[in-house]
């Protein structure tokens, strides 16, 4: 699913680039040849140290990776890094493929790592780490997190970024659109709430890059690639209105004629007519709002906090502004009920998004429903390979596991097979975009959610 752009490799890439080393970037998820391409680069780069970066959904492909590498170089230390190894790295190390975990936040502790392996120096002091000592799992103290994110340049020359433009989409409702030349970007890490079922990677609060720096990137990809629309990532962009009100206003003071859409989430409540304005204007064409449950009680368990009043109001300005809407929710949270699920359908359906999609809850490590839903004796390191969003036994709520699956079933059947959904997408749409953008999405979210035999994978908003 995930063939997008590697922000990830690219930014613990460019540190290690900095520091001196010398790096090479292999992307697998995006090669047709996988097994080819990593055995002619173990030979033909002779790496002295491998690292692989990977969501906890991919875990299992990480295993496998590293095993392969081992087959190939025994000697060479395996590094795992990315959001799966923030937490419990113990069950990662149970792998003996695995020599070191980075917890977390990678960028300075890799150029830690790294120098202190080539120097043979004893790893205690290496914050945010993890490795293997007389058969135990050692953890190093926490990393704090980077507060300065302007030295963070990513080096864009490490990897072939035109091989991205090729796959036109982060996930089939986030096609680009109006441009193939797209590319992620990060203005900021880190948000502040505490939703249970999401990560603390960038921690609790907010660090941003300048708006300059932000500005300054977006134009050299323009110009060096030919980028034309960007995708901003951040977990919270809209939470400092003014901060985004003024990266969008200088797109805008630039005479920058790019498209923009947030694939990730915005939250509902950090909105207000002049911001909506002020994104129209710049570029913004799509974007999704992560909304999640349909019912207050549960708003209030998964410390989303957010208010459901305000759901159907924001999402009729954006619309109205010809700003395409997609709205993420979820099923399955600890003690739900079949009445607060169809609670969560009714609001997705009677509000005006352009498309939806409904997953299945996934207790990722280090989120708090995982403590909720997993006993310490179920944890291991292959269960990880068992985090889809269609695997529906490791939840805690209040119906059959069938029954959810058809929930979710239902809820993309009964928000897609609707004439007045057909319509308002229709108003929705800028007539040049029609057929893209007003047909080809919808109809690949229903055909995946709600009519082809096998469950096959969707997504969840951050
Ligand atoms: C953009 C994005 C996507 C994109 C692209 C993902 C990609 N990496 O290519 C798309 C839309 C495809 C996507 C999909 C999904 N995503 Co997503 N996504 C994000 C998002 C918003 C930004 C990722 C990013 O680029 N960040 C910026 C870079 C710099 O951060 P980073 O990759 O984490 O890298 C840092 C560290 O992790 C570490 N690091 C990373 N790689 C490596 C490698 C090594 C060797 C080392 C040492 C360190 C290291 O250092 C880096 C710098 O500090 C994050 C949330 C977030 N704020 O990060 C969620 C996030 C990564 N996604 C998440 C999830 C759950 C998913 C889905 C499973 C959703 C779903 N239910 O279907 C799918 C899975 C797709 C798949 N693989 O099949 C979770 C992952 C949680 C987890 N424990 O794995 C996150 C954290 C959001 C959340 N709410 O929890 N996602
Ligand atoms: S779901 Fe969104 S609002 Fe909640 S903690 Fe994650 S990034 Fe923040």
């Amino acid at each position: 699913m995930a063939r997008s752009f590697p922000l990830g490799l690219v930014a613990i890439g460019s540190v290690l680039k900095r520091a001196g080393h010398e790096v090479k970037i292999l992307d697998l998820r995006i090669s047709n040849t996988p097994d080819a391409e990593l055995k002619q680069n173990m030979a033909a780069f002779d790496p002295e140290v491998v690292g692989i970066g990977i969501m906890t959904i991919e875990a299992e492909c990480g295993f496998i990776g590293a095993a392969e590498v081992k087959k190939l170089k025994p000697n060479v230390p395996v590094i795992f890094g990315g959001p799966h190894c923030s937490h419990e790295p113990q069950y990662i190390l149970s792998d003996p493929n695995v020599d070191y975990v980075v917890r977390g936040e990678g960028d300075r502790t890799i150029v830690e790592l790294i120098s202190a392996l080539e120097a043979s120096a004893d790893l205690s002091g290496v914050k945010g780490i993890a490795y293997r000592k007389n058969g135990e799992c050692v953890q190093t103290m926490d990393r704090p997190v980077i507060t300065d994110l302007d030295w963070l340049q990513q080096e864009y020359d490490l990897i072939e970024v035109e091989r991205y433009f090729d796959f036109r989409s982060s996930m089939d409702f986030f096609p680009a659109y109006r441009d193939r030349h797209f590319l992620p970007i990060v203005t900021s890490r880190g948000c502040p709430f505490l939703c249970t079922y999401c990560h603390d990677i960038f921690s609790k609060t907010m660090h941003y890059r300048s708006p300059e720096v932000v500005l300054d990137e977006i134009e050299f990809l323009m110009q060096r690639y030919g980028v034309k629309e960007f995708h901003i990532v951040d977990d919270m962009f809209n939470l400092n209105m003014p901060r985004a009100k003024l990266i969008l206003q200088m797109i805008i003071d630039r005479g920058l004629d790019i498209h923009i859409s947030f694939p990730n989430g915005l939250r509902v409540d950090f909105f207000d007519d002049e911001l909506i304005d002020i994104m129209k204007r710049a570029g913004v064409y799509r974007m999704a709002l992560g909304v999640e449950a349909g019912s207050q009680r549960i708003q209030e368990m998964i410390k989303k906090d957010l208010d459901i009043g305000l759901v159907e109001g924001v999402v009729k300005r954006l619309t109205n502004s010809k700003i395409s809407v997609h709205g993420f929710f979820m099923l399955g949270f600890p003690t739900e009920t079949r009445e607060e699920m169809y609670e969560t359908l009714d609001l997705a359906c009677r509000s005006g998004f352009t498309t939806v999609n409904f997953s299945l809850v996934i207790p990722n490590p280090g989120t708090e429903i995982r403590q909720t839903v997993i006993s310490e004796n179920e944890k291991n390191s292959q269960e990880f390979s068992q985090y889809t969003t269609f695997n529906i036994d490791k939840t805690a709520c209040k119906v059959s596991a069938r029954e959810l699956l058809e929930i979710k079933r239902e809820g993309h059947r009964r928000f897609y097979l609707s004439a007045r959904r057909a319509r308002k997408v229709l108003q929705t749409m800028e007539f040049k975009w029609l057929v893209r953008s007003a047909l080809k999405t919808p109809l690949a979210l229903l055909w995946r959610n709600a009519i082809a035999p096998t469950n096959a994978p969707t997504s969840s908003s951050n």
